[in-house]
């Protein structure tokens, strides 16, 4: 007996509902109700170790640059985005104050070369972010900078005034 009057009234209660849910939507307040879902969780990315050279420590994270070695990946980083971009040789040079942008941006050299990167009070040179670690490149350098590249990878620099207009480049360091 106490489960008939049960089942009404809960018949009576969907009812209620129904009829309630046909009244105004709008004013309805939605209240769901579950368990929450579990948090999503995902392993941080891991780049390769390279099989040779001194900077083979395995990569990390999106940068995904620690690989270094015979088997190091070409890494594009704006604007040198292709292996087709970068020249040889070794000088970057830097124009006079409406000259924004370097020449060229994209340099490819081996291991062991002396590089120059040019820099001025109009264009400040500095390291940019990505690429390998360590980037030998300075930070806010107002004149050009001779530096020895010796462990293969990819070193971003930038103007620190014009980077914004694209005033960017990239030292490849091949093993
Ligand atoms: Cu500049």
């Amino acid at each position: 007996m106490q489960l008939k009057i049960l089942a009404v009234g809960l018949t009576a209660l969907v009812t209620a509902s129904l009829a309630c849910s046909d009244d105004s939507v709008d004013t309805i307040p939605i209240i769901t109700t579950g368990a929450a879902g579990a948090a999503g969780t995902g392993s941080a990315g891991t780049g390769a170790a390279g099989t040779t050279g001194a900077a083979g420590a395995a990569g990390t994270g999106a940068a995904g640059t620690g690989a270094a070695g015979a088997a190091m990946p070409f890494t594009a980083i704006a604007p040198c985005n292709s292996e087709a971009d970068f020249v040889t040789g070794t000088t970057v040079s830097v124009g006079d104050a409406t000259q924004f942008f370097y020449t060229p941006a994209c340099l490819k050299v081996a291991a062991g070369t002396t590089v120059t990167i040019g820099g001025s009070t109009i264009h400040p040179l500095s390291a940019r972010a990505g690429g390998t670690s360590p980037n030998p490149i300075g930070m806010h350098q107002t004149a050009g900078q001779t530096l020895t590249f010796t462990t293969p990878g990819f070193y971003p620099f930038q103007c620190d005034v014009h980077f914004s207009l694209g005033m960017m480049g990239v030292i490849w360091v091949t093993p």
